[in-house]
């Protein structure tokens, strides 16, 4: 991001800018599905159809207003985004790019796809950032076939690397099958777009290291990660594969609409606290979620409250600050 725009946006604090998410690829890729993945709603992804051109959507990002374009990857809408990438491709921020990689016999035509679509940004003299997408890494058919699928994302990556020479290019591998993979790979992307996110990254770990807790995540609603910190790979496997579920059974709380007074979700597993907390601002009525890792000790739980109380205050003043 130049300086420019970094000055730009801190100028308009109350004039927020708008932008733009394209999510493109093949049909089948698991576009759709991604998307459905982080707004937690796993029921739909078993009835998904295929969507049918573009489908758009906004939502917020500490701030930001943020429109996600769906583009639906059936070949007749390929060829008219194709046709008209002023109206589909322009104005892209950030570009993720899904891949199947269960489908081998389809690479050639995603790669192809793909490098048509950079060769439209280059056209409209757009740099987006672009995330690529091996999806379907499924945990499970990993040990069947993982050595093949690797060697396989292994060519695909290098082809991609060597084919579009473009410096703005990020690789991850995904799969609804592993949410915390997906939440991952979306909060680096987006988190690039919002100059305040590293500050308050930073924050978050500082105020990790204070907790003297094993790990941390905080997320917003839309299950982009702001800020964590893991003592180590344990409790790093311990929090990221259990995050999706703590804001999922948050969900359910919260649709029963209780009065939450007691709003914390403890959960004491191999000797350790899971403590599900939401961090409600003042100024705005989405809530923000963190989850800790803490060791079984006497002070335990109590003592976080107190610090959390404070941090609660700098994370208001930075998110709107
Ligand atoms: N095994 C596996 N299947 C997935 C995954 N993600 C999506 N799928 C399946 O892939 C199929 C296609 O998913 P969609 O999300 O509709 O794909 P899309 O890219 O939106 O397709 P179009 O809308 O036609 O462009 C569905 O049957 C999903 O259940 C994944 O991570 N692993
Ligand atoms: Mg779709």
């Amino acid at each position: 991001m130049d300086d420019s725009l970094l000055f730009r946006e801190e100028e308009g604090d109350s004039k927020e800018k708008t932008y733009k998410i394209l999510f493109t690829g093949l049909d089948g890729a698991g576009k759709t599905s991604i998307i459905l993945a982080l707004q937690r709603e796993f029921s739909k992804i078993a009835l998904v159809e295929p969507t049918r051109g573009a489908e758009r959507d906004t939502f917020k990002l500490l701030g930001s207003e943020i429109t996600e374009w769906d583009l639906g990857g059936q070949e007749s809408y390929r060829e008219s985004y194709l046709k008209n990438p002023g109206k589909y491709f322009d104005e892209t921020e950030i570009a993720i790019y899904v891949i199947d990689v269960l489908d081998d016999s389809r690479f050639k035509e995603s790669l192809g796809y793909l490098y048509e679509v950079v060769d439209k940004f280059k056209e409209l003299k757009i740099e987006p950032l672009i995330g690529i997408f091996f999806h379907k890494y499924d945990p499970k058919l990993i040990h069947t076939v993982e050595k093949q699928i690797k060697s396989e994302i292994l060519a695909l990556n290098k082809d991609i690397v060597h084919k579009l020479n473009y410096e703005k290019l990020q690789f991850f591998r995904t799969s609804i099958y592993n949410p915390y993979n997906i939440m991952n790979a979306m909060s680096k992307m987006l988190l690039n777009l919002i100059p305040k996110a590293e500050l308050l990254q930073k924050t978050i770990e500082n105020f990790a290291s204070k907790l003297d807790c094993d790990g941390l995540i905080i997320t917003d609603k839309n299950s982009i990660i702001l800020g964590s910190r893991f003592r180590d790979d344990e409790s790093k496997k311990l929090l990221s594969s259990t995050i999706a579920y703590f804001l999922t059974l948050n969900d359910v709380f919260e649709d029963m609409e209780v009065d939450q007074q007691e709003d914390q979700i403890v959960v004491k597993k191999m000797g350790k606290y899971f403590l599900f907390k939401p961090i409600t601002l003042i100024t705005t009525k989405l809530p923000y979620y963190m989850l800790v890792l803490k060791s079984h000790d006497p002070s335990g739980i109590n003592s976080l409250n107190k610090d959390f109380n404070a941090f609660a205050h700098i994370f208001n003043d930075l998110v709107n600050g």
